[in-house]
Order: structure tokens, then C-alpha cells, then sequence
């Protein structure tokens, strides 16, 4: 789309900045410890999936190591990783995940 011009002079016009924000990926990683049911349960209260989902989800991580969980903008990233964690914590299981470039 050409600008407008009024005369000659070059006119400088805002661009809209619609860019989105760089996506980041939640990744679980298996352990030897943490019962399969909590992991199901932390995939439903996180990150909102269904029984059947959050099952599968947990099933590839325990059978690949590790597996996608969902994809935010840094800050939600950071924060349901955290947020993940600390809940394991709380209940003695050593639940790890990790945050990674989309
Ligand atoms: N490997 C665990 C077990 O056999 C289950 C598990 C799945 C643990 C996924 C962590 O992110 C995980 N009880």
C-alpha cells in the first residue's frame, strides 16, 4: 500500500507493530519416580488437557523422555514451569521441566 503524500518531502508514517511475541515450548522430563497419576494430573491443572491428552502426553514421556506440553510467550513459559515444580515439590516428587526456544 503506498503511503499519502502530501508533497515531495518523504513522510514517515508508525508502522503498526503486530509482530508476536517469540514462542517458547514447556518440555516434562521423565524420572524414575513420580507416579504416572500425578503426571496426569499436573497435565489436566496446567495445561488444561483432558484425561485422555494428558495421558498420552505422559506416556511419551515416559517412553521418549520427553515430550511438548504447550507453547506460551517466555513469561507463561517460565511461569507454568515454575508453577509445575513447586506443585511437585510439595508432594515429594521430583518432576523436572524445562523451557526451550520454540
Ligand atoms: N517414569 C515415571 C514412572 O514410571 C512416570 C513419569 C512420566 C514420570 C512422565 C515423569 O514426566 C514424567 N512412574
Amino acid at each position: 500500500q503506498t503511503p499519502d503524500r502530501q508533497d515531495d518531502a518523504a513522510v514517515e508514517e508508525a508502522k503498526p507493530r503486530l509482530k508476536r511475541p517469540p514462542m517458547y515450548k514447556v518440555m516434562m522430563l521423565n524420572d524414575d519416580y513420580t507416579p504416572m497419576d500425578f503426571v496426569v494430573e499436573v497435565l489436566e491443572t496446567f495445561f488444561r488437557m483432558d484425561r485422555e491428552q494428558a495421558t498420552q502426553v505422559m506416556l511419551t514421556v515416559h517412553t521418549r523422555g520427553k515430550a511438548v506440553c504447550g507453547v506460551y510467550p517466555q513469561d507463561i513459559a517460565e511461569t507454568k514451569a515454575a508453577q509445575v515444580v513447586d506443585y511437585a515439590r510439595e508432594h515429594q516428587h521430583p518432576l523436572m521441566c524445562q523451557v526451550e526456544r520454540a
